[in-house]
């Protein structure tokens, strides 16, 4: 966990003043801590019933549990309709052909609750994404709605995480027959990290039309132990176009201290302080702090996400007077809420950025007592 790696570029400034960003590794302890969204719903729809038929996961974290007894309300059984179906892993056939329902059919209001337990690391898990496919042959059963909660270890109540309200499929021959599938993100990479338990609650679709109620086939959740393999960062690469194998050099290598795109700015980095757009396969030398000189003072501003998100990874601005030769590169962490100085030789001003998991930031790195040059960069770990 701790190799040096320089990253990024280097900044001349008037004065003698530099600025360069830079990365390197060491640890950072997860927090079970509820997710801050920057969260999306992708929605799409069909007039075709069985339209996401092959998206149905089988090895989802919910997949193949038992709602917890007693509180999975609500869940009518009709024509073969059961709540197990919700989570087997089986999207199921046009109900012409199977001449059963095979999926979950909730009177409004039906809620299931699920033990995901703690994993692998005793912290619960992060959920990356959730995918909720409905589909139906008529009366608007293929439009969903619902809210979904998380439980994180220790907590004594749930949480909401989203509410789900996709209704295109409108009433009626021909539009009425069809399928809908609603997929969560967060842009940061994880939609809640320390989660225990989740819980499904069905809300009214259609005005209340034909019971109000929908098919769900299938809802899959994604993620794996918090603390474990699948960190923040990984699902952010995976999730923004790094597909390929760590360390295999092509452009789409999603190893942290890799470049794939070749503009200077290492995939971790874009991570870190590209914000709630940050897209590693763009051109991210925008996203690089502008370094200025301020009476003496080095002044960098960034954008930076927050520690609780960053999971084993962390930003340090560091500071030397002759890039580490003889001046060994001082760093401190950056952090979520102002900091003075107060000797450690950067000082940091920190405006949250409402409703996403990043902060702006303006570290002011103090000037040398005896003059001379001084030099700052970010320092990307993981
Ligand atoms: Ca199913
Ligand atoms: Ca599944
Ligand atoms: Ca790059």
């Amino acid at each position: 966990m701790n190799t040096n790696r320089m990253m990024s570029t280097t900044k001349h400034l008037p004065n003698t003043f530099w600025g360069s960003a830079a990365g390197a590794l060491a640890a950072f302890a997860l927090a079970a801590t509820p997710a801050t969204a920057t969260q999306v719903q992708t929605k799409v729809f069909s007039t075709t019933e069985m339209a996401y038929a092959a998206d149905v996961s089988n090895s989802d974290l919910l997949n193949g549990l038992t709602a917890i007894f007693g509180t999975a309300i609500g869940w009518m059984p009709n024509g073969g309709a059961s709540l197990a179906q919700l989570n087997d892993g089986i999207h199921g056939r046009n109900y012409a052909v199977a001449g059963i329902v095979e999926g979950a059919n909730g009177a409004v209001g039906a809620a299931a609750e699920y033990h995901l337990g703690l994993g692998a690391s005793n912290l619960g898990y992060d959920l990356t994404s959730i995918q909720s496919i409905a589909a139906w042959g008529s009366a608007g059963r293929g439009n969903q709605a619902y809210t979904v909660e998380v439980k994180l270890k220790g907590a004594a109540s749930y949480t909401p995480l989203a509410t789900v309200d996709y209704e295109p499929l409108t009433l009626g021959v021909p539009a009425d027959p069809g399928a809908t599938k609603v997929t969560l993100t967060d842009h940061s990479g994880v939609l809640a990290s320390g989660v225990e338990y989740i819980r499904f609650t069905v809300n009214m679709v259609n005005g209340g039309a034909y019971d109000g109620t929908f098919i769900m086939r299938e809802i899959d959740v994604f993620g794996g132990p918090t603390g474990g393999a699948s960190a923040p960062y990984g699902t952010w690469a995976s999730t923004h176009g790094l597909n390929g194998t760590a360390g295999d050099g092509s452009g789409t290598d999603p190893a942290f201290n890799a470049d794939p795109n070749k503009d200077g700015v290492r995939n971790g980095l874009v991570w870190l302080i590209g914000g709630t757009t940050g897209n590693p396969l763009a051109n991210n030398s925008s996203i690089l702090p502008v370094p200025a000189a301020d009476g003496g003072k080095l002044v960098l501003s960034f954008q930076c996400l927050k520690s609780s998100a960053r999971g084993t990874a962390n930003l340090y601005v560091q500071y030397s007077k002759d890039l580490g030769v003889g001046d060994v590169w001082h760093g401190v962490s950056v952090p979520d809420s102002d900091q003075a100085d107060g000797g450690s030789g950067v000082g940091f001003v920190v405006m949250p950025i409402t409703g996403s998991d990043y902060n702006n930031v303006t570290a002011t790195i103090a000037a040398p007592v005896s003059g001379g040059k001084l030099f700052g960069r970010l320092m990307a770990t993981e």
